[in-house]
């Protein structure tokens, strides 16, 4: 009898896996891969110590365990209830199509997937698959046929075809949907790869760049980041949707004179203006590509704290989200002129995933600090503890000292690297002042060209251009030298909890 437990069990398992490529098949419906939500609503209810207790074991790789344990976790279960399931009986197709619904509905539920035509046709395509998944595995193979071969032959098919097809319906989705859905990324944590260097040179944003031509070659980022080129990281499964007609800016808390904005009210503040600023995750890798250098429009912090007046005894801005995220910057900081709370990006409104209707945007300060979906400025007497500070992020998260190599390309026997650089201050403008290059893997350095600045808060583009007739591989590492003569540091630490540092190395052939 055992055997026959084994097989139940096996194709439980199997039956959990085809479910869960429906529930992929189906979140283009619901707004996302519902799994990624239920991880993430894992990390967010948790206690803050908990989650510093994960992140300190795993790592910035503690999301993506966390995904594939929940994803385990389903197959696991799967595979149990398989292994009790009673005996093929006239009633238990019905009970077990009753079970997949019950059990797709709940996991929506605590996806938090609103009830809509689109949700209920989500549950159908998820619980379809696995359902006729179960009706092929469950009747006379694992009953009567004593073959095992053909048994597993049976499940592999199942398993294989099954599945594969559900990813494939889902990538033709995509693919028609251009691509750009949300859907199933695992945001945050996850910092992509280290190579980087995606970027297509000369995919500038429509607006005139100052970027200089001579550092657009092959793999180097526009100078000023296109919005659909920039990175998103956010808690959220699906972004929060805010209507600008009923939106509302609310300034209050330890202030004289507390105050609301309409969106078009903050659209035609004079306080007004507009820059080109680096904006990078605190997770990003060394030479990842969470990173970008948008132009932003947006309108002084600083006024629009100024206007309400704020109490003597006022320590800390609180900015609040719709999403309940929260940040918080010392008031003295705020008096910068260039921290703002932006409301454009290129030359459109902000898009929802970068924070629609408005974002606070604080220059030389990781991305986590740049609260999105942005719905009221709280100034506060007390110390605030914000969203990732609880999760035992760096409170003040200014930029480390950054350098990576992205671009490399040759001409004849001239061989020429290139990338970027960037680093944060406390208060003060960017401090890049030298940029070191090594093709030879740091036995040797000399120094890279720098572009001219573009922003107080941009990144600086570098090159370096050398002769090659006879070589072609090379080992190139880069490191930045800021303006009081500090070369940043050489040692790895990893994101969490102020953000990586170390130097970039890259093999490239050429
Ligand atoms: N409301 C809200 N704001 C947020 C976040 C969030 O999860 N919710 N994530 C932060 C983090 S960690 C980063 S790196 C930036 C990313 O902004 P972007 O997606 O526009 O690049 O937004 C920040 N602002
Ligand atoms: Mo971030």
């Amino acid at each position: 009898m055992r055997s026959t437990t084994v097989r139940r069990g096996t194709v439980g398992a199997v039956v959990g896996t085809v479910w869960l490529a429906g529930l992929y098949l189906a979140a283009p419906l619901v707004g996302g891969f519902a799994p990624v939500a239920l991880a993430e609503g894992i990390i967010v209810r948790s206690p803050g110590w908990l989650s510093t207790l994960a992140v300190g074991l795993l790592g910035f790789s503690a999301k993506p365990v966390l995904l594939a344990s929940v994803l385990v976790g389903i197959v696991a279960l799967s595979a149990i209830g398989g292994a009790v399931w009673p005996r093929v009986r006239a009633e238990t197709p019905f009970l077990a199509g009753f079970l997949a619904v019950g059990a797709t509905v709940a996991v929506f539920l605590a996806a938090g997937v609103p009830l809509s035509p689109s949700a209920v046709l989500g549950v159908v395509v998820a619980v379809v698959p696995a359902y006729i998944a179960s009706r092929l595995l469950s009747t006379p193979t694992t009953r009567r046929s004593p073959d095992r071969r053909r048994f597993l032959r049976r499940i592999g098919a199942v398993a294989v075809v099954g599945t594969g097809s559900l990813l494939g319906v889902r990538a033709a989705f995509d693919r028609l949907a251009g691509g750009r859905g949300r859907g199933g990324d695992v945001d945050g944590v996850d910092a992509g790869g280290s190579d980087g260097g995606t970027d297509a040179a000369g995919e500038a944003s429509p607006v005139a760049t100052p970027g200089d031509p001579r550092f657009d070659f092959e793999g180097m980022p526009a100078a000023v980041t296109a919005p659909e080129d920039h990175y998103v990281v956010d808690i959220n499964i699906r972004p929060p949707d805010l209507d600008p007609a009923s939106w509302t800016l609310d300034v209050d808390g330890a202030v004289e004179r507390p105050y609301s904005l309409s969106y078009d009210e903050l659209r035609e503040h004079d306080a007004s203006v507009e820059q080109v600023t680096t904006m990078v995750c605190v997770s990003n890798t060394v030479g990842g590509d969470l990173i970008g250098t948008p132009r932003w429009t947006g309108v002084q912090l600083s006024d629009l704290v100024a206007d309400a007046d704020p109490a003597a005894e006022a320590v800390d801005v609180v900015t609040h989200a719709a999403d309940g995220y929260s940040e918080a910057i010392p008031l003295d900081i705020v008096e910068r002129e260039d921290i703002l709370i932006a409301y454009r990006m290129g030359s459109e409104p902000l898009a929802t995933e970068h924070g629609f209707p408005a974002r606070l945007l604080v220059p030389g300060r990781y991305g986590m600090k740049m609260t999105k979906w942005i719905t009221r400025i709280e100034v506060s007497a007390a110390d605030h503890e914000a969203y990732w500070e609880a999760r035992g992020w760096d409170e003040e998260a200014v930029v480390n000292t950054m350098s990576y190599v992205r671009g490399v390309e040759r001409d004849g026997d001239r061989v020429v690297v290139g990338g970027v650089a960037f680093g944060g201050l406390a208060t003060g403008v960017e401090e890049i002042a030298a940029v070191e290059v090594s093709v030879d893997g740091g036995d040797t350095w000399t120094e890279a060209e720098l572009e001219s600045p573009i922003a107080p808060h941009a990144w600086r583009r570098w090159r370096y251009a050398f002769d090659a007739p006879n070589r072609s591989e090379f080992e190139v590492v880069v490191r930045a030298i800021t303006r009081d003569g500090t070369v940043q540091t050489e040692e790895r630490s990893s994101p969490r909890p102020s953000g990586a540092t170390g130097w970039h190395r890259r093999p490239v052939r050429v």
